[in-house]
């Protein structure tokens, strides 16, 4: 493992624009933001969406446009959530692959979130696998507890690889509800992947106070880097997070530190199987 993969989750679901003023919403911020964190090394951008009224959206016009938005001005892969707002039904989560994103998020099951359920049924994880594998769309595992790498590996076992034949999980950690965002819990999933195939990648993000843990257990544990304020408001006790790229540049450096340096969007691409457009 030479280079460190970095993903940057720019908006989220969770977060209110009154609440946090810096966190992009509009088509013009997330493109701005997008081409920002390219320049620092940012390969990956997870994408959620807002309204007009900077509200969680899954509208479909809307992911059209972000995708084509973001696809024009920088060559990040595009990773659409499909996780959305906990309120999002299942029909307009899998409908979020219509809009045709590189890679989208796929979360291998239920979880409680905060004071809300992070429902993710078996019968629909396997329609995203599958719907994924039919349209070309590389998945994103998303992991907020241990048992869902066995989830995972049922999964890949019943319906085999995803597009692109590798397969990249990401560790959620410290979400209310999920794991804790632990040196000791992110150790527990990396054995647990081992029994992965063979090449699985995983990155790791910290919610909150966990996120400087997290982000130096993974580069430990040869793990990549997941970075945003949809997962960090505060880069410091009392301070705000200032902007998505103060963040993906402390982990830039942080990869460098380890020397492990950011992977550029090429070999992001090559590394998880995503086309080269
Ligand atoms: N907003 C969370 C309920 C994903 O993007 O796939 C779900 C989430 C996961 O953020
Ligand atoms: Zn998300």
């Amino acid at each position: 493992m030479t280079g460190t993969v970095i993903t940057v989750a720019p908006t989220g679901a969770e977060n209110t624009k009154a609440d946090v003023p810096a966190l992009p919403v509009t088509l013009d911020e997330l493109v701005h933001t997008a081409k920002e964190c390219e320049a620092l090394g940012a390969s990956i951008i997870h994408v959620h969406i807002r309204d007009a009224d900077a509200q969680p959206t899954l509208d479909q016009a809307r992911l059209r446009d972000t995708v084509a938005g973001l696809r024009a001005e920088t060559d990040l892969i595009v990773q659409l959530s499909s996780g959305g707002a906990v309120t999002d039904p299942e029909t307009a989560r899998l409908a979020v692959l219509y809009a045709a994103p590189e890679m989208a998020s796929c979360t291998m099951g239920t979880v409680n979130f905060g004071d809300g359920v992070f429902l993710n049924r078996w019968e629909f994880i396997v329609d995203l696998h599958t719907r994924m594998q039919d349209r070309g769309i590389v998945p994103e595992y998303e992991i907020f507890d241990l048992g869902q790498l066995a989830t995972l590996e049922r999964l890949l076992g019943k319906y085999g690889l995803p597009a692109g034949g590798h397969v990249h999980v990401d560790l959620v950690m410290g979400v209310p509800g999920g794991m804790p965002g632990t040196a000791a819990a992110l150790v527990a999933c990396e054995q647990a992947i081992r029994n992965l195939p063979t090449g699985t990648t995983f990155s790791a993000t910290g919610i909150g106070r966990s996120t400087i843990p997290v982000m130096l257990a993974s580069l430990s544990a040869g793990g990549h880097l997941r970075v945003g304020m949809e997962d960090t408001v505060t880069y410091a006790k009392g301070q705000p997070v200032e902007s998505n790229m103060q963040l993906v540049a402390r982990a830039a450096g942080f990869a460098q530190l380890a020397q492990r340096p950011p992977l550029t969007t090429a070999e992001t691409r090559k590394l998880l199987g995503v086309p080269v457009r």
